[in-house]
């Protein structure tokens, strides 16, 4: 950009995060609309893997997009306004990453954020990055913050903290450490000492970082906005004394408070490793309190103690206000940044009303439950699949009665050859080159009040006469005369001559384990009344079903009058059917496949067409 070297962030900056890190970029958003700025300073992020394609983020209450590429190049040429990349690539791949960087020349500035990068690389990349005049922070930092302009990455640490240290607008003070978390410590105390941060850059703990403190410095002394300089240096290496060279040859003239942290390291009788790669005294001169000791000797503001820091920087801040050096201006509040939903309602902040209740089944803990019971307890019970409709469709435990009445249902009506309606709708739909699911769906679909969906009628409409007390007489004549066929009635092939077994079946496990039977008993009188007008008007599989089902929601002790009533209501009995029935319109799909069954055309000889011709002599276009 136009921006002189010392200035590399201001609050037009654009910059190119490489890795996908949406929660540091919301963070750097937030920051910018906290700022005030008019776009985001993220104007894109690069990710070799999965493609070009676009993540969402907020900005303020709205929501904004930002591409991902796979690139670079692409990410450059698309957004000639960037001139900054922060690198979260890892310490195994920031090599690659910096070097194919450092090969464009658009990009000015740098930061990386991987620890752990070999000293070798590190090197190369400072090397490199110097020859092609680019600035870079890090590695194994932060990076740094340009209060009311720039973040780098998660410099400033949450949005309360920046907020709080007023890193929204600029302030006067430029600082460089090492270290990150120091930096919002030292955020914090100028907040409350002077006017604020003007730059905050921490530099990384390694040994050879790409740029110093006297990098920065430089850079601070020669901005005209940036009107004093704090130090927060530490034991181990010389850095230091680069910068009390710059001050001694009058380079730096600003007033610089300093500090070295690691005096406390003379209390220890041997040499100490601190956190940083290069905290270690390795000789006298690298000492804290040797570095204290010289920058006070050449003239820096370095207060006693490190707790005497905010006195000197106070003392500091008022001797430029009172020079007007530094002149103070009216604070203005922040933009609110909205919380985030998830963090509010973990905060305990929110609440809001859901839109679904479910009652059945939950799996966000450790262990699937099905209706509070654990699917380990289900496989211990040995529940079977009876068990599980239990649980699932009642929400409770049923008597095994009733669990193996509902597996001897699903068993029945598993199948009943490939003629019936539902069968040959998957077979034609298999058959016609769909996939499992559109064939089984093309055969349920036929499922209704006259082929295999009759349960919940003929269960509403049999107890519905047995308690209105007509006799099986009464409610056979009140259906013909109400132009109604009897639910549960007929059938097409199976008559008294040639009796359904799986009936036969059903009623004899049920008047052997039945504790009560009324209404297949109520059924079975009407079967005599319609079997007797004929031969194939029996007690039909659904029609057998249903009762027995109405005798177990009635008279099992499971259920209550009203929650009996609720599923007859409700209708649940088809359920069974449909469940059962799948199982044999899989088959026949497989069954299909297996065969490699060609596309079916039904015959036309099959079809009786009658159709009128006629003239169109009176057609208008
Ligand atoms: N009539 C089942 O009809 C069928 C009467 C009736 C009074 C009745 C018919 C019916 C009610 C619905 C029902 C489930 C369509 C059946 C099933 C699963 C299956 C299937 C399989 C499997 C059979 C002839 C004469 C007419 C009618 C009279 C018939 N039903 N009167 N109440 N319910 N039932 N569905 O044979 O005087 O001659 O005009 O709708 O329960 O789907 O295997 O195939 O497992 O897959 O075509 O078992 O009964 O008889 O309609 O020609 O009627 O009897 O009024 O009298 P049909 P239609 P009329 S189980």
């Amino acid at each position: 950009g136009n921006r002189p070297d010392y200035l590399p962030f201001d609050s037009n900056t654009r910059s190119l995060v490489f890795g996908l890190q949406p929660r540091a970029i919301q963070g750097m958003l937030d920051f910018d609309f906290a700022c005030g700025r008019k776009t985001p300073s993220v104007a894109a992020m690069i990710y070799p893997f999965g493609g070009h394609h676009i993540q969402k983020f907020y900005w303020g209450t709205k929501e904004t997009l930002l591409p991902v590429y796979t690139s670079f190049k692409e990410a450059v040429a698309k957004h000639p306004d960037a001139d900054v990349v922060v690198n979260f690539a890892s310490s195994r791949s920031v090599y690659a990453s910096t070097l194919e960087v450092l090969e464009l020349p658009q990009i000015r500035a740098l930061a990386l954020i991987a620890e752990g990068v070999p000293e070798r690389h590190a090197r190369e990349i400072l090397w490199r990055a110097k020859k092609a005049g680019v600035l870079i922070i890090g590695p194994a930092t932060v990076g740094g913050i340009k209060p009311g302009c720039f973040r780098i990455g998660n410099s400033g640490g949450m949005m309360d903290n920046i907020l709080s240290s007023k890193l929204y607008r600029s302030g006067s003070v430029g600082y460089v450490s090492k270290s990150g978390g120091m930096s919002n410590e030292l955020n914090n105390i100028l907040s409350i000492t002077t006017n604020g941060t003007y730059e905050g850059i921490a530099i990384g703990g390694d040994r050879y970082p790409g740029t110093t403190f006297i990098d920065h410095l430089l850079r601070y002394e020669k901005d005209p906005n940036c009107k004093f300089l704090v130090l927060l240096g530490e034991v181990g290496g010389v850095e230091e004394y680069r910068v009390i060279d710059a001050v001694k040859q009058g380079i730096i003239k600003k007033p610089i408070v300093a500090w070295a942290i690691g005096t406390c390291a003379k209390m220890f009788t041997t040499e100490v490793q601190f956190g940083h790669a290069g905290s270690m005294a390795n000789s006298d001169l690298e000492t804290a309190s040797a570095k204290n000791a010289a920058m006070k000797a050449a003239g820096f503001i370095v207060p006693d103690t490190f707790e005497d820091l905010p006195t000197v920087l106070r003392e500091t801040y008022n001797k430029l206000v009172g020079q007007g050096v530094i002149v103070p201006k009216p604070e203005r509040p922040p933009p609110a940044i909205p919380v985030d939903y998830k963090w509010a309602q973990e905060l305990g902040m929110v609440r809001k009303p859901a839109a679904f209740i479910s009652t059945i089944s939950d799996e966000r803990g450790a262990e699937l439950m099905y209706s509070g019971v654990k699917i380990s307890e289900v496989f211990e019970s040995e529940m079977g699949i009876g068990g599980v409709i239990s649980l699932l469709w009642f929400k409770r435990t049923l008597p095994s009665f009733c669990t193996k009445f509902i597996e001897m249902a699903l068993m029945l009506t598993a199948d009943h050859g490939p003629a019936v309606s539902g069968a040959m709708n998957t077979i034609i739909t298999s058959r016609a080159g769909k996939d499992l699911i559109s064939s089984l769906v093309s055969g349920l679909l036929t499922i209704g009040d006259r082929f295999g969906g009759a349960l919940d009628n003929a269960a509403r409409e049999f107890s519905s006469a047995y308690d209105r007390g007509l006799t099986p007489r009464e409610y056979v004549d009140q259906m013909r005369k109400a132009n109604k066929l009897i639910p549960g009635i007929g059938h097409k092939i199976k008559s008294v001559s040639n009796p359904d077994f799986r009936v036969q079946v059903v009623k004899e496990f049920v008047l052997k384990n039945f504790p009560s039977h009324k209404m297949l008993d109520y059924a079975l009188a009407v079967e005599k009344v319609t079997t007797a007008k004929k031969d194939t008007l029996i007690l039909n599989v659904d029609g057998c079903l249903a009762v027995c089902f109405v005798d177990i929601l009635r008279n099992s002790g499971a259920f209550n009058a009203e929650e009996a009533d609720e599923y007859l209501r409700i209708g649940v009995l088809n359920g069974i059917f449909t469940l059962g029935r799948s199982i044999g319109f899989i088959g026949h799909h497989l069954d299909q496949k297996r065969l490699r069954a060609g596309l079916y055309r039904h015959p036309s000889d099959d079809f009786h067409i009658d159709m009128p011709q006629r003239i169109l002599a009176n057609y208008k276009k």
